[in-house]
C-alpha cells in the first residue's frame, strides 16, 4: 500500500494504482482523451499518447501524464496546477488545429468526447492554425464509417480491434503530419477481415469511427404508400435505450420503447425475443439430434454475425460446427414475411422489416445474401439502439412521460429464455433450458446457468442431462473466440456446445448500443437488469411460449423439420 497526497488530500492505494484512478477515489476528476476502461478492467491508454491528463507531482520537472503514472510513497501532487491546465489546454488545441470544426452538422455532436474536453477546458480561440489533412471517408461497408480527418489518434481502436478483438484491421500507419489509423494498404473497409462487430465505434471518442446510418431509409418506409411497416427490436435494445433519455442505466424501458415506436408510426411492433424462442427451439433440436446421431460435436451458436464473420475469414475449415440456424432477427424476418404475412392477408413484398439492433455487424448481415426466402429479404433495414433513441428524438416524443404498452400479437410474446440472448451465456443457457427437457420429455424449474453468466473472457460449466455430462463453454470478445476455435482445431476443447458473443458481455455492448464512454459498470447493470426481466417473466422457457407452439402448429410441423430448415437455417461460406 502507498499514502500519497493529491490537492491536499492524503489517500492510501494499493502499489501500481495510477494517479488517475487514485484520484477518482477522491472524486478528483482529471480530463482524459486516449484512456479508457475495458469490460474486464483493462485499460485502452498505451502508451499515455494523448497528455490530456497531465497533473503536477511535486519535485518533478514534467508534468506526469496521470493515466500511466503510478502513485509513490509520499507522493504530492495537484491536478489543477495553473501548468497542468494550460498543458491540457495547449493539447486540445493543437488537436483542433488538425480537426474539422463542422460540430453542428457532425454525427457525435453533443456526444463527442473531444468536444467536451474543448468546453471543459474553456477553450475559446485556436491559437495553432496551419495546414490540416485531408483524406476520403470510407463508406464502402454496410455497417460502419471511417473518416479520419477526425481521428485524434488516441488509438483506443487498434487497440480495441488487435488485442480485444485481436481482428487486426485497423493500425497505425505512416509517420508524422500523415500518420493515420488505417487498413493494411489502406484498403476500404468492406475488402478487409472486419467483422463489423463495431467495438472500434464503440471507443472511438469523436466521429472517427460511425455507423452506417439508415434512419431516412426508416422514415421513407414508415411514410411509404400501401407498405406495412413491421418493426422488431432486439433483446438488449431494452436495458440500454433509457441511458439516451437520463435513465440509470439498468432500466428496463420496455414498455415505453414499445409506445415510442407505435408512436412513431411502425404498423406492427414486434419482438425479436419471439424469434430467440424460435432459434431456441431449431437450435436445440438440432444439438439433440447431433448428439443422438453422433453428429459434428461441439455445436457453435450462430447468432452472432461478427463471429461468423471472424470463422468465415479465418477458420475456413471449420464452417460444419456452428448450428445452421439463422440468427432470431433473420428468422423474424423470414417468419414475418410468410405466416404472418399469409394471416394478415398481406402481400410479402409490400412488408417492410425494420430490426432494431445493438449491433452494428446485424446491417452487414442483413444485406447476406442467403438472408431471404423465395425471393423476399427477411430484413429490409436495420438500425441501432442509438439510431432508435434519435428518431424518437426528432419525432420530438417526450419518452420518459410515455405510458408503458405490450407488443403486438403473435410475434411479440416471448419467454425469459428469450430476454438472456442479450447478455453473454444467455443463448446457452436458454439453450439447456429447452434441450434438457427435450431429451428427457419432463418439464422441471427453469435451468439458472449461473456458472455460464457474467462476462469473463472463457467460461465453462457442466450439466447432467439424462445421464450424459453435457460440457459446455461461452466466450465473449473475439480475441477469446480465437482461443476457443483455435483450441477445437488442435482437438484440446471437448465440449458439447458453445456460445460465442463477439462483443464484451454479449450484445449488451455492442457496438450500435449508447456510448459508455470508458465507464464499463454501465455493461454490468445492463446484464443484471436482462437477467431481472427474465426471473420476472412468468414464461422461461422457449419450448412454453404458446405463439412458438402455435407457429409450429399451424405453420411449420417440426421443429427442425423441412420446411423449418428452408426458412429459418443457413450455410457459410469461407
Ligand atoms: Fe443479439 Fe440476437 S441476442 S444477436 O446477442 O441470437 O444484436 O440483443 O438481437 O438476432 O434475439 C444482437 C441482442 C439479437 C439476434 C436475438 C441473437
Ligand atoms: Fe476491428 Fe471490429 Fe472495428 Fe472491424 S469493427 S475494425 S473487426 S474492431
Amino acid at each position: 500500500q502507498v499514502t500519497l497526497t493529491i490537492n491536499g488530500r492524503q489517500i492510501t492505494v494499493d502499489e501500481g494504482t495510477t494517479i488517475l484512478e487514485a484520484a477518482k477515489k477522491l472524486n478528483i476528476h482529471i480530463p482524459t482523451l486516449c484512456y479508457f476502461k475495458l469490460h474486464d478492467d483493462r485499460t485502452i491508454n498505451d502508451p499515455g499518447s494523448c497528455r490530456v491528463c497531465v497533473v503536477e507531482v511535486e519535485g518533478r520537472r514534467n508534468l506526469a501524464p496521470s493515466c500511466s503514472t503510478p502513485v509513490a510513497e509520499g507522493m504530492n501532487v495537484n491536478t489543477s496546477s495553473i501548468r497542468a491546465i494550460k498543458a491540457r489546454r495547449s493539447v486540445v488545441e493543437l488537436l483542433l488545429s488538425d480537426h474539422p470544426h463542422e460540430c453542428l452538422l457532425c454525427e457525435k455532436n453533443l456526444n463527442c468526447e473531444l468536444q467536451s474536453l474543448a468546453a471543459e477546458l474553456g477553450v475559446r480561440e485556436l491559437p495553432y492554425q496551419g495546414k490540416k489533412a485531408t483524406y476520403e471517408i470510407d463508406n464502402s461497408s454496410y455497417s460502419i464509417i471511417r473518416d479520419m480527418e477526425k481521428c485524434v489518434y488516441c488509438r483506443r481502436c487498434e487497440t480495441m480491434c488487435n488485442e480485444v478483438q485481436q481482428i487486426g484491421v485497423l493500425s497505425g500507419v505512416y509517420r508524422g503530419f500523415n500518420s493515420v489509423v488505417a487498413p493494411a494498404f489502406n484498403l476500404p473497409m468492406a475488402e478487409t477481415n472486419c467483422t463489423f462487430c463495431g467495438q472500434c465505434v464503440s471507443v472511438c471518442p469523436t466521429a472517427s469511427l460511425t455507423e452506417v446510418h439508415y434512419i431516412p431509409d426508416v422514415w421513407n418506409a414508415i411514410n411509404a404508400e400501401g407498405k406495412h411497416v413491421v418493426v422488431q427490436t432486439a433483446p438488449a435494445v431494452r436495458v440500454a435505450l433509457g441511458e439516451e433519455f437520463g435513465y440509470e442505466p439498468g432500466t428496463i424501458v420496455t414498455g415505453k420503447m414499445v409506445a415510442a415506436l407505435r408512436s412513431l408510426g411502425f404498423d406492427s411492433v414486434f419482438d425479436t425475443d419471439f424469434a430467440a424462442d424460435l432459434t431456441i427451439m431449431e437450435e436445440a433440436s438440432e444439438f439433440v439430434h447431433r448428439l443422438q446421431h453422433g453428429g459434428k460435436l461441439p455445436i457453435l451458436t450462430s447468432c452472432c454475425p461478427g463471429w461468423i464473420q471472424l470463422l468465415e475469414h479465418s477458420f475456413p475449415d471449420m464452417l460444419d460446427i456452428p448450428s445452421t440456424c439463422k440468427s432470431p432477427h433473420q428468422m423474424f424476418g423470414a417468419i414475418t414475411k410468410t405466416y404472418f404475412a399469409e394471416k394478415m392477408n398481406i402481400n410479402p413484398k409490400d412488408i417492410i422489416v425494420v430490426s432494431v439492433m445493438p449491433c452494428l455487424a446485424k446491417k452487414f448481415e442483413a444485406h447476406r445474401p442467403e438472408m431471404e426466402y423465395e425471393g423476399n429479404r427477411d430484413v429490409d433495414i436495420v438500425i441501432s439502439t442509438r439510431e432508435l433513441a434519435k428518431m424518437i428524438k426528432e419525432a420530438g416524443i417526450d419518452f420518459t412521460s410515455l405510458e408503458d404498452e405490450d407488443f403486438d400479437n403473435p410475434l411479440g410474446v416471448s419467454s425469459g429464455a428469450g430476454d438472456i440472448f442479450a447478455a453473454s451465456g444467455g443463448v446457452l443457457e436458454a439453450a439447456v433450458r429447452t434441450a434438457a427437457e427435450m431429451v428427457t420429455g419432463k418439464a422441471g424449474e427453469p435451468i439458472e446457468f449461473i456458472d455460464v453468466r457474467g462476462y469473463d473472457g472463457i467460461k465453462e460449466a457442466s450439466i447432467d442431462i439424462d445421464g450424459t455430462n453435457v460440457k459446455v463453454a461461452v466466450t465473449n470478445g473475439l480475441g477469446n473466440a480465437r482461443k476457443i476455435l483455435n483450441d477445437i482445431k488442435a482437438g484440446k476443447a471437448e465440449y458439447h456446445i458453445i456460445e460465442i458473443m463477439a462483443c464484451p458481455g454479449g450484445c449488451i455492448g455492442g457496438g450500435g448500443q449508447p456510448y459508455i464512454h470508458g465507464d464499463s459498470d454501465i455493461l454490468k447493470k445492463r446484464i443484471e437488469a436482462i437477467y431481472k426481466e427474465d426471473a420476472n417473466k412468468e414464461l422461461r422457457k422457449s419450448h412454453e411460449n404458446p405463439y412458438i407452439k402455435k407457429l409450429y402448429d399451424e405453420y411449420l410441423g417440426e421443429p427442425y423439420g423441412t420446411k423449418a430448415h428452408e426458412m429459418l437455417h443457413t450455410h457459410f461460406t469461407p
